[in-house]
């Protein structure tokens, strides 16, 4: 039965659209085709928590100023927000969730496609990924 009505669905909508050629607009956005981009606040927390972990490369808990990649140098200040000259996890957890909650334009507590090319309009400093700061990346700890 269920076969039956997909199969009638199916003969419904041929029925209705005309057959027609892709023209060169479609052939250009699927040629530029990116998968959709879909990064939840919880996926972000533990991609900002490994990235302090391999930023940290003396292991002590808190980055130094030699620590930060380039990109973050000016924001150092910044994210050292009680200004003792190093940047705890709490510092990086609350500076980088903020930069997420920037840019999750609607609040749904994940970020897209649509909101991070937003970002990228507004010159907005670009999120660290999953992809960037897989799980497995870090060793275990002793
Ligand atoms: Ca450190
Ligand atoms: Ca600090």
């Amino acid at each position: 039965m269920r076969v039956m009505v997909v199969v009638a669905g199916a003969l419904a909508l041929a029925a209705c659209s005309k057959p027609k050629e892709p023209d060169a607009q479609e052939q250009a956005a699927l040629a530029n085709f990116v998968p959709p981009f879909e990064m939840s606040r919880l996926d972000f927390g533990g991609v900002v928590e490994r990235r302090f972990r391999r930023l940290d490369v003396n292991n002590d808990d808190k980055l130094t100023r030699n620590e930060v990649s380039q990109r973050l140098q000016p924001r150092f200040d910044e994210i050292d927000r009680n200004k003792d000259g190093a940047i705890s996890n709490e510092e990086w957890s609350a500076w980088m969730m903020a930069r997420f909650d920037a840019q999750d334009i609607n609040h749904d507590a994940t970020v897209t496609s649509d909101e991070r090319e937003r970002a990228h309009e507004q010159q907005q400093l670009d999120l660290p990924t999953p992809a960037e700061e897989p799980a497995n990346t870090v060793a275990p700890r002793n």
